[in-house]
């Protein structure tokens, strides 16, 4: 086989990728390790900034976002047993979108079927060979016959334990990482969310998040230790925690309900510098991992791709390499915005071993000076929304 650009990974980053690149004429042929049903179902991200929801209706595949998703112009912004409201359309203007990222994978994935483009799923030991060449080519099992795909560029999309980040010889790598002393437990709910809003909480046994899949089911998140099993989390406890730390003084009442899913999510801030080796290019969670207190990590990857597909598109069409030799340099900037902002809401929102009073009160405080000062809190609203400042 041949094409323009191999995309290994069909998750959002090279779902979208695939979009942008067929909108330009760019021909792509994705490599996906997993099977269809797998990939649509995984349950992960679920908050998407607007310039996402931009990206994917430019992928024609907004429809049943427009219809389905939960749009989210305030959150709460909960701490010592009060609510504060943060409004965030109406300071910024624009607000987030609440959709599953199962289902912006399903529609992609629709999408792209229905154009019939290349999409392999279930390949096997997909490897790598001479991104450092004008003409590299991917080897993988497919159904059993050993296939070749020859190409000009490699998208790396192949998330964090895909191949494509470890094709590159660690000495041509900066690895910046740091991971946090406490995990996510994630529950999935079949019981309607108790308002239209996302509770973020600040609790002295640590956070506690309710966020929303649909007027059906609720999303909910607690900090958790790093040595957890989840049979020690049977759902009446996770539900008491929850309640515990979700409380308000004027009685906030969560209903509980059947859960559908639960996980345990690491917490880790992760970059990969540079984002390119040869031809070869990474994008997503294969480059970074920020810790999901900012719900930043789907709306990152979209933002990579959205780069590289016009970098990729401006080579084909002229030629001109210019942007893909700024690739990497310009999707740092916002992933280190990006960081720092998910670093913040994790350091504002959980409860750190060994941190003594003092530190737990600072924490308070810079959540009082969210919710008091205009100009802080506008600040920390465009960083939310994914504006970052430059
Ligand atoms: P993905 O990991 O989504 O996709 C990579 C694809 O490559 C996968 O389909 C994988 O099967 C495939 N692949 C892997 N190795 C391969 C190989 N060798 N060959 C071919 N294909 C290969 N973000 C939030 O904002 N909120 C959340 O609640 C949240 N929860 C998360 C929970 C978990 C468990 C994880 C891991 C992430 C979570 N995230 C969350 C972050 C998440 O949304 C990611 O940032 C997002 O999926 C990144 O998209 P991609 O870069 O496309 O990578
Ligand atoms: C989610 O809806 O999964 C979600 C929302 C906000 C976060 C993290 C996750 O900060």
């Amino acid at each position: 086989m041949r094409t323009q650009v191999a995309i290994v990974g069909a998750g959002p980053a090279g779902l979208v990728l695939g979009r942008l690149l067929s909108a330009a004429g760019v021909e792509s042929v994705i490599v996906e390790a997993r099977d269809r049903r797998y990939v649509q179902q995984r349950v992960r991200a679920g908050l998407l900034e607007p310039g996402t929801v931009e990206v994917l209706a430019e992928c024609g595949v907004d429809g049943r976002l427009r219809r389905e998703g939960m749009p989210q112009d305030r959150f709460d912004l909960r701490f010592a047993g009060r609510s504060h409201r943060v409004e965030v359309a109406e300071l910024t203007g624009r607000g987030m979108t609440v959709y599953g990222q199962s289902e912006v994978v399903k529609d992609l994935i629709a999408a792209r079927l229905e154009e019939g483009a290349p999409l392999l799923f279930a390949a096997e030991d997909v490897r790598l060979h001479g991104v450092q060449s004008a003409s590299p080519h991917v080897t993988f099992r497919h159904a059993g016959d050993e296939r070749r795909l020859d190409c000009d560029f490699v998208a790396g999309c192949d998330g964090f334990h895909g191949v494509s980040r470890r094709t590159i010889p660690p000495d041509r790598l900066r690895v910046v990482e740091h991971v946090y002393p406490f995990w996510w437990l994630g529950i999935l709910a079949q019981v309607p969310p108790p308002a239209n809003e996302l509770v973020y909480t600040r609790h002295d046994d640590g956070l506690a998040l309710l966020t929303l899949r649909t007027p059906e089911r609720t999303r909910l998140y607690i900090q958790c230790g790093t040595d957890e099993q989840l049979e020690n989390w049977p759902a009446e406890r996770i539900w008491q925690v929850l309640r515990q730390r979700l409380a308000t003084d004027d009685g906030f009442e969560l209903r509980d309900g059947p859960v559908l899913e639960k996980g345990f999510t690491h917490l880790r801030s992760f970059v990969t510098e540079p984002m390119q080796y040869g031809r070869l290019f990474l994008a997503g969670d294969a480059a970074h991992i920020v810790p999901p207190a900012g719900a930043k990590g789907l709306n990152l990857a979209i933002a990579d791709v959205k780069v590289l597909a016009a970098a990729l598109a401006g080579f084909f069409a002229t030629g001109d390499e210019t942007l893909l030799g700024s690739y990497s340099a310009t999707c740092l900037r916002r992933v280190w915005q990006t960081q720092r902002f998910s670093w913040f809401m994790t350091s504002l929102l959980h409860r750190f071993p060994g941190a003594d009073a003092f530190e737990r009160r600072l924490q308070v405080a810079q959540l009082e000076q969210i919710v008091s000062s205009p100009e802080t809190q506008l600040s920390f609203v465009n960083s939310y929304i994914g504006a970052y400042p430059g």
